[in-house]
């Protein structure tokens, strides 16, 4: 740059308004920083004590008796304020501690929260409690990777989106030598206790993990992290301890936004059917609430996918075959097909489409491929050095190991996870989605669902079946009534001499319908011939022509994955007060001695007013479930409850979002995130409809 134009731009740049309109931070992270979140009543008192809650109980997995014995008598535990203790308690309280916090996972709006309010908890109880953060997730405990926490560091963090402030990672503790590794940090730091903030998986390995540092009187407490919503706990009489895990209320929010911008667009420019996909690896609830929040014409709901039977195909079928009565692919194609060309014959040749990001986990056939493939994989990494993906590194590679497979189960009868049957439906799949169900599991062995273009197959199918139906003659755009007399008598003819030839409904309906057997300019003819309102050497008429070419769809998709986007916004004020009541819960469970409990608030679904923080017993809630292979004992995630009523509202509702009628369609426009105001809903909408019972109560 010339020196003369450089002097210039440096002289800008010092000018303070250019430096103010530049700067990192803006009026909203200022406002933002500056919030301090609503604290529940108890943690306005001095103290804080825990009393057990006896009336919870859970039924409890043998395996989990067995393996985690010293924490699996905990009990769930309500945090109550407390003002005059005895001296002998004050001194255990206010003792100096050292504790560790992790963020697990995928980042959820509102983490930095729970950092934020076990800072102040613990600061409160005694300015000389330190904090550490472990750097970029569980590996940060295993390699020792730590920074104390102060005051200057979490400050600008708070109620501000996104783990940035220690980062996070995917690492799980999973062997003896990383539980080694990981007590040797603990010891090393001199930590009173460790905190994990994270998912199921997670939340899992802190159990495993108070039990392995019970003897050394290390504490480990969890935080239910994901914007997944699928840590929900209940006990075994269905008391809803923990209604929704934190960040699902913001990322909800964030994709509603988004969708319900497209919805917009959508019905202004009326040509384009927008394809989301939403994040949430397996459970549908975000999807759920997307729904109750934009109205969006089509919502897909996998855990309603996989409640569905065919009867029909059932009773067709002659063996007993799995494709046979559960969901398949094509069928679901079917259903999205069903509503787009109802749409269609009432003019609205557009719409949106929520898709659930997990939804082929609830596909009967697809389920099935994730299933053998996982054990497969699973089963070679174990007995091989190198693994399945280093060993197999092209698609081709991958399909011929399966073809081995296949030959092996022709040969060896009692050999059945991959017979030639699979390995003929699986070639009958598109090339990437071959690749994408082949791809390389997370580390707990999980299926990677955000890797795969779930969307780009399924609208395959639907723009295939389309065609079928165009070209039979089903998939039409209904012409307005008053559009069609209008414009032909515009050109002098007589909308009533033509009217019955061209449509098969021109006796009632307000959109007309052309024919099925009118399905090209050459049909059209033929058809008015036959009808004799025209003659065979006439020329169609050019506004008849006009009218037929309007009838005529064309599908055009535009595709969106609503995730990392929504993952990353900064929090709503909900999560901002759940994650900083999480974290002063987190500091009552440490300073009361608790192990193996989860944070938590109860009546999260009701006013702030009665909000409980309570810890809830983690090894209780573990069963047994397949993992790499094998079977493990883990945290239940919860998925969509078909009885719940934030379902059956969407169930009810979806004809009448679907708008497959003439007149306005039923959008909903939450509108964006906003701190301030009183804009957006204070909770999620599905938390309010379920608060009022279940259908199976
Ligand atoms: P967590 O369960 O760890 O919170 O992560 C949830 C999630 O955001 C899912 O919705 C999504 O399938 C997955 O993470 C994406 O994983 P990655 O960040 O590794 O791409």
């Amino acid at each position: 740059m010339p020196e003369k134009e450089s002097i210039r731009l440096e002289g800008i740049l010092k000018n303070p308004e250019v430096r103010e309109v530049i700067a990192n931070t803006n009026p909203n992270m200022v406002e933002r920083r500056k919030y301090v979140p609503k604290k529940c009543d108890v943690f306005l008192s001095s103290y804080t004590v825990l009393k057990e809650q006896l009336q919870y109980r859970f039924d409890i997995h043998p395996e989990a008796k067995r393996q985690l014995p010293n924490i699996i008598d905990n009990k769930v535990q309500l945090i109550l304020g407390m003002d005059a203790v005895e001296e002998s308690f004050k001194k255990n309280y206010c003792k100096k501690r050292n504790i560790g916090i992790v963020f697990s996972g995928g980042p959820a709006p509102g983490g930095h929260n729970v950092i934020a309010g076990l800072y102040d908890a613990a600061q409160k109880a005694n300015p000389d409690n330190k904090l550490y953060g472990f750097l970029l997730g569980p590996d940060g405990i295993i390699e020792n990777q730590a920074i104390e926490l102060t005051q200057s560091i979490i400050d600008p963090y708070r109620n501000i989106g996104g783990f940035g402030m220690i980062k996070t990672g995917r690492a799980k503790i999973d062997t003896q030598q990383k539980m080694n590794l990981s007590k040797e940090t603990c010891k090393s730091l001199r930590l009173d206790a460790l905190v994990i903030v994270g998912g199921d998986d997670s939340n899992t390995n802190a159990a495993f993990l108070a039990q392995e540092m019970f003897e050394d009187g290390i504490q480990v407490i969890g935080v239910p992290k994901t914007i997944d919503g699928d840590i929900q706990v209940r006990d075994m009489a269905d008391n809803v301890l923990c209604a929704m895990s934190f960040g699902f209320h913001t990322a909800a929010r964030a994709f509603s936004n988004q969708i319900s911008n497209l919805c917009t667009d959508s019905s202004s420019d009326v040509k384009y059917w927008h394809i989301c996909k939403v994040m949430g690896r397996v459970a549908s609830h975000l999807a759920l609430e997307v729904a109750l929040q934009t109205h969006a014409n089509i919502t897909l709901i996998g855990e309603d996918l996989a409640d569905y039977v065919d009867w029909d195909r059932i009773k067709r079928s002659e063996t007993i075959d799995y494709n046979a009565y559960g969901m398949t692919l094509r069928h679901l194609s079917r259903v999205i097909c069903d509503g787009i060309v109802k749409r269609a014959a009432v003019g609205k040749n557009y719409g949106v489409i929520v898709i659930p990001e997990g939804v082929l986990e609830f596909i009967n056939e697809i389920q099935i491929f994730i299933i053998k493939l996982n054990a497969i994989i699973a089963e070679y990494n174990v007995t091989h050095d190198n693994g399945f993906h280093l060993d197999f590194p092209s698609l081709e590679d991958k399909l011929e190991y399966l073809r081995r497979l296949a030959r092996r189960s022709r040969e060896e009868g009692s050999f059945s996870i991959w017979n030639t049957r699979d390995d003929d439906l699986f070639n009958d799949i598109p090339e990437f989605f071959q690749e994408g169900l082949l791809m390389e599991r997370d580390s707990h062995g999980n299926f990677q669902f955000s890797q795969v273009e779930t969307e780009k197959v399924l609208m395959g199918l639907v723009g295939d079946y389309l065609e079928i139906l165009k070209e039979k003659g089903i998939y039409k755009i209904g012409i307005e009534r008053s559009y069609y007399r209008k414009t032909l008598k515009d050109e002098g003819l007589d909308p009533d001499y033509f009217g019955p030839v061209l449509f098969e409904n021109y006796d009632n309906d307000m959109f007309l319908l052309m024919r099925p057997s009118i399905i090209s300019l050459k049909t059209l003819k033929q058809v008015l011939i036959k009808a004799d309102v025209i003659r065979e050497e006439e020329k169609v008429p050019a506004v008849i022509e006009k009218i037929y070419k309007k009838s005529v769809p064309k599908f055009k998709t535009q595709i969106h994955f609503y995730g990392y986007d929504g993952r990353g916004s900064d929090p709503t004020k909900f999560d901002c007060n759940y994650t900083y009541n999480l974290g002063l819960t987190v500091f009552s469970l440490i300073a009361n001695g608790a192990t193996g409990q989860m944070a938590a608030i109860r009546n999260l679904e009701k006013n702030f007013s009665e909000w409980d923080p309570i810890g809830i017993p983690i090894a209780p809630l573990m069963h047994l479930e397949e993992r790499k292979g094998k079977l493990a004992l883990v945290l239940e995630k919860s998925i969509v409850n078909l009885d719940s009523v934030a379902f059956k509202i969407v169930k009810q509702l979806r004809e009448k979002w679907l708008a497959a009628y003439p007149g306005e369609d039923n959008y909903r426009r939450p509108g964006p995130i906003r701190f301030a105001g009183k804009s957006e809903e204070d909770r999620p909408i599905t938390l309010v409809l379920n608060a009022l019972g279940s259908f199976n109560d």
